[in-house]
């Protein structure tokens, strides 16, 4: 345990041990799955278990911007990896994301952290399956800054709770069904510290699968500490194994002829793979960003079930300019529209390659809302393509709820 990657932000101290209240006992469990340590006579060993690891307490009282965004930039000269499994409600109808502060820390970690090669941010893509929910709608997950990931049964099935998005990057195992999938082994919390209690092999759902990543994305650091916070993403693509996950449906093959899900991203993570490529690993070239022209033209979305609206843009990777993309990692595509109800909408993003990409799925609790504003939906099924060519956006009014008004794409 590692008091400098440690701080309570609920009491405001150094010592990030819960609250015994029968309830908080997640943060150890993922703990354990990271850097439980080798040889132990409890449990099963983590899967990073030369790193040390911190705690921060900060879900257990009021959560506001301040609070995330200290829990996201603590200590970034000395933290390597940050590993959340939390994020906004599951519950199908909410589009939430980080404030101005916790944004500022994502930004600030990508460019400072780490000695400047940017602090490694594991974020798990949410447990809102039951619920339709979208990671692409939870602005942690869906922020470039994140390695979102997704979880399999042990069959490589798609398990209840997983969010199917264009932003998740690759998956690990986690529970499926209860009493038919087993559960992750790791660590508990038992404030009194009995040897009986110490473990459990009940941690589930995609909090579980994070850390795994977590964990693996340490090894490779431990192979390569050069690496910076885009190679890890490179390499967590390269070295993704969709095989063991081809009996899912969903797969399409991307214009660099890879493999790529809205459940599961690029496949399933793999360490040892992982850590091959970062031993031989040369360090990609800085980021180039490039901004297509704002189409702002309004135009309106039919309210009757089954229209459909299409955008087409002609894009040149900003060819011949300073900031050229000669090939592709993360696409965001900013979108602000209005329509009621919000959940009525798919929206689907084609490259020139001819890459599908679901940017928004429907979403049938999604019926409280009518506005997306500048929402920056992301997805990664482009990596490595050519940016340049015609590229689609197409809107679908494809909800069972009926919609009284015609909405409008600003
Ligand atoms: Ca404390
Ligand atoms: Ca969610
Ligand atoms: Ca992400």
């Amino acid at each position: 345990m590692d008091p400098k990657a440690s701080s309570d932000m609920n009491d405001n101290d150094n010592d990030p041990t819960p609250r015994d209240n029968g309830d908080n006992k997640h943060g150890t469990r993922c703990a354990g799955e990271v850097a439980a340590s080798a040889y132990n006579t409890y449990c099963g060993v983590g899967v990073a278990y030369n790193a040390s690891i911190g705690g921060v307490r900060m879900l257990d009282g009021a959560v506001s911007d301040a609070v995330e965004a200290a829990a996201l930039s603590l200590n970034p000269g000395h933290v390597d990896i940050y590993s959340a499994s939390w994020g906004p409600e599951d519950d199908g109808q909410t589009v939430d994301g980080p404030g101005p502060l916790a944004t500022r820390a994502f930004i600030s970690g990508i460019v400072k952290g780490r000695g400047g090669k940017g602090s490694i941010f594991v974020w798990a893509s949410g447990n809102g399956g039951m619920h339709t929910d979208s990671c692409n709608c939870d602005g942690y997950t869906n922020s470039v800054y994140t390695l979102s990931i997704s979880s399999a049964t042990q069959a490589g099935l798609k398990p209840w709770y997983l969010e199917e998005c264009s932003s998740t990057i690759a998956t690990t195992y986690s529970s499926g069904i209860l009493g038919r999938d087993r559960t992750v082994v790791t660590v508990d919390m038992d404030p009194q510290l009995r040897p009986e209690k110490l473990c459990t092999t009940d941690h589930t759902g995609t909090s579980a699968s994070a850390p795994l990543a977590a964990g693996m994305c340490a090894l490779a650091l431990e192979a390569n500490p050069n690496l910076t916070w885009r190679d890890l993403q490179h390499i967590v693509v390269m070295a993704a194994n969709p095989r063991p996950l081809l009996r899912e449906s969903g797969w399409v093959s991307n214009g660099a002829k890879r493999r790529v899900s809205h459940k599961f991203g690029y496949g399933l993570m793999d360490g040892e793979a992982m850590v091959t490529l970062a031993e031989q690993w040369t360090v990609v070239p800085p980021q180039h960003i490039c901004e297509t022209p704002i189409i702002a033209i309004d135009r309106p979305i039919n309210k009757s079930y089954g229209s459909e609206l299409t955008l087409k843009t002609n894009v040149s990777g900003c060819e011949g300019q300073e900031n050229e993309v000669h090939y592709l990692e993360h696409v965001q595509c900013k979108v602000s529209l209005s329509f009621f109800p919000r959940g009525n909408l798919k929206l689907i993003l084609v490259s020139p390659s001819g890459t599908p990409s679901t940017l928004l799925a429907l979403r049938p609790k999604d019926e409280v809302s009518a506005t997306l504003n500048d929402w920056p939906f992301l997805s990664v099924h482009y990596w490595g393509e050519d940016p340049r060519g015609e590229w689609t956006l197409k809107i679908y009014n494809n909800g069972r709820k009926k919609a009284d008004t015609d909405g409008k794409l600003t």
